[in-house]
């Protein structure tokens, strides 16, 4: 294992100003937001859609590296350029996306695990032959508080697999993005997602430090603290920010470069506005780690409600991904402020 490599990249990924593009939505995902839009799930118009995020003049400045799916790592945009090709020629780094899923945990009614172990050297192999230099793997985890979920035969099950498929990528010199995903669907409060979300994230670095996982050469991807999305009492962005670090001193250790954040189902600007509030603190309690983000709806869902498959809203769509991946790039580095949403992309 080529350590100095492996924390290059990851430095890399996490670089001042720079964030990740999660693109690897699999078909039926890409079909449900395609769909959203009125436009119909076939391979020529994921290979579209794809084409008009990856072709954006402009992305790299903001954005260090993409996260595609199996299909797009193999694809060619309609000039028959190579995907990686473009985003290697904007200084973006290709990634992949290896899990295949995550599916019903036998015995554990209203659990997942996510699969996708078996044969990954040799698929890793392949990927990194296509150019890919890092890589994804998510684990989702359900708060049902009134059911006991979750249940700590779902948080060891997913911890390991996620320490298990980390070493598997740092044995082939790539960089693994660890997602380890509370998923904000039901009536929680913070306070449960605080508890829920530490416990995760701490058996995930158990279990990480028993695979001999080099802490420098990876990048955590968490989601944040938040109450429950039918919860009434809804925190506010700045208690968000202090319990989302709190729970991160207490989990991930110093060596570990970044931390890249998803979405998950928060609005655009709350994604934002999270990011750099938790930006401003991070100055103050002199964090170990660079704080930004790895999104994926919240970068693409003003791209993609703009194009809606209209060849000559592909420029305008292009926009508002650079727009929208400049303000995540500001509240990466606590610099972002509420009035730039009304501004042009320059
Ligand atoms: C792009 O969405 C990814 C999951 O796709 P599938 O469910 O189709 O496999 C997902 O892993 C994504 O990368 C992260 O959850 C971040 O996305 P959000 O939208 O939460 O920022």
């Amino acid at each position: 294992m080529d350590h100095a490599a492996l924390k290059q990249t990851a430095t890399a990924m996490v670089a001042p100003g720079q964030g990740i593009l999660a693109m690897d939505e699999s078909n039926p995902t890409c079909g449900k937001r395609l769909q959203a839009v009125g436009v119909e799930n076939t391979e020529p118009n994921r290979v579209t859609y794809r084409d008009l995020l990856l072709g954006t003049p402009g992305l790299g400045d903001y954005i260090s590296g993409a996260i595609l799916y199996d299909e797009t790592i193999r694809q060619k945009n309609p000039e028959g350029r190579a995907f990686t090709e473009l985003m290697q020629e904007q200084g973006i780094i290709p990634g992949i996306k290896v899990d295949t899923g995550a599916k019903d945990l036998a015995l554990h009614p209203g659990e997942k695990v996510t699969e996708g172990l078996d044969g990954l050297r040799e698929r890793l192999e392949e990927y990194r032959g296509f150019g890919a230099r890092f890589c994804k793997w998510r684990a989702v985890i359900t708060i049902d508080m009134e059911k006991g979920l979750p249940g700590r035969g779902c948080i060891e099950a997913n911890a390991h697999a996620l320490a298990r498929y980390a070493a598997l990528c740092q044995e082939a010199g790539l960089v693994p993005i660890v997602e380890p995903e509370v998923l904000l669907d039901g009536g929680h409060s913070i306070e449960d997602s605080f508890a829920i979300t530490r416990e995760t994230q701490h058996t995930v670095f158990e279990q990480l430090y028993r695979q001999n996982i080099f802490f420098e050469g990876m990048v955590l991807k968490p989601s944040m603290v938040l109450s429950g999305k039918e919860n009434a009492k809804q925190a506010s962005v700045q208690e968000v920010a202090e319990r989302t670090l709190e729970c991160l001193q207490q989990t991930v250790p110093a060596a570990v470069p970044g931390i890249a954040f998803l979405s998950g189902g928060q609005s655009d600007e709350q994604a934002t506005q999270h990011l750099n509030t938790m930006n401003r603190l991070a100055a103050e309690l002199a964090l170990p780690w660079r704080l930004t983000f790895s999104y994926a709806r919240a970068l693409q869902h003003q791209a993609l409600t703009t194009w809606k498959g209209d060849p000559a809203r592909v420029e305008a769509a292009r926009k508002a991904l650079l727009h929208r991946a400049k303000l995540n790039s500001l509240a990466s580095k606590g610099e972002y402020r509420d009035e730039m949403e009304r501004q042009e992309a320059a």
